[in-house]
């Protein structure tokens, strides 16, 4: 009996959750893996636009380093994952291609914070997409895409060569498995707390 009531009272204590919704963009060079870690965590059917690259696009997308790819995202890619019950995450894949940056400002209106995705063997490929987060304040983590074949480096090296501040986390990771990009997630999600925190605190100076 006491067990019954106990649950009850547990039961009670617990309402049925309404989640928090976070926007979080996933950043970065063409062909970096966008679309692929937003297809990767995503609960639902991602709403993608892929288009074919045409030989009208030739002159304008720079192709050089990811030969292999024959499809783009032209608006953008969108994803949901949930963290937890009372915590869901939205997805914006940002456009890789400069012609599309009009958009950025768009997206990233009260996005939480963001991913920026990075081939070590084309790094200079996501030094458009730090500066903007930078100047524009939004708390990102650098997510070091390991493709087959790329030399790994150490992700202070990264750091070193992008020139990041200190508290900038950055993670390795393969944008194809689940798990590894969900914890690129969790990164910036912490990462973005801990910076919305810090800004409350009043300065200590
Ligand atoms: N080997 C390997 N290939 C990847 C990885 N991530 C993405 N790709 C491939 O790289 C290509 C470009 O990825 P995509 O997600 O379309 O890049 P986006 O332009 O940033 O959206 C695709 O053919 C992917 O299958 C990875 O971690 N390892
Ligand atoms: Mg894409």
């Amino acid at each position: 009996m006491a067990f019954v009531r106990s649950e009850r009272r547990r039961d009670q204590a617990a309402p049925p959750v309404e989640p928090v919704a976070l926007k979080l963009l996933v950043a970065g060079g063409f062909g970096v893996g966008k679309t692929t870690l937003v297809g990767a965590v995503s609960e639902i059917r991602p709403l993608r636009t892929e288009e074919s690259l045409s030989e009208l696009g030739r002159p304008v997308d720079d192709l050089a380093g990811v030969e292999q790819k024959r499809t783009t995202t032209v608006a953008m890619d969108f994803g949901r994952i949930t963290l937890r019950e009372d915590l869901v995450l939205y997805l914006f894949g940002t456009p890789g291609q400069d012609r599309f940056w009009f958009l950025w400002d768009e997206l990233a209106q009260g996005a939480l914070g963001a991913v920026v995705l990075a081939d070590t063997r084309r790094l200079a490929d996501c030094f458009a997409a730090v500066d903007y987060f930078e100047r524009r304040g939004i708390p990102f983590t650098v997510a070091v895409n390991c493709f087959e074949g790329a030399k790994v480096y150490d992700p202070d090296n990264v750091r070193e060569a992008l020139d990041l501040d200190p508290q900038v986390p950055v993670v390795l990771c393969d944008a194809r498995k689940r798990e590894s990009a969900k914890d690129v997630l969790i990164t910036v999600v912490e990462h973005a707390a801990k910076v919305a925190a810090d800004r409350r605190r009043p300065a200590a100076d």
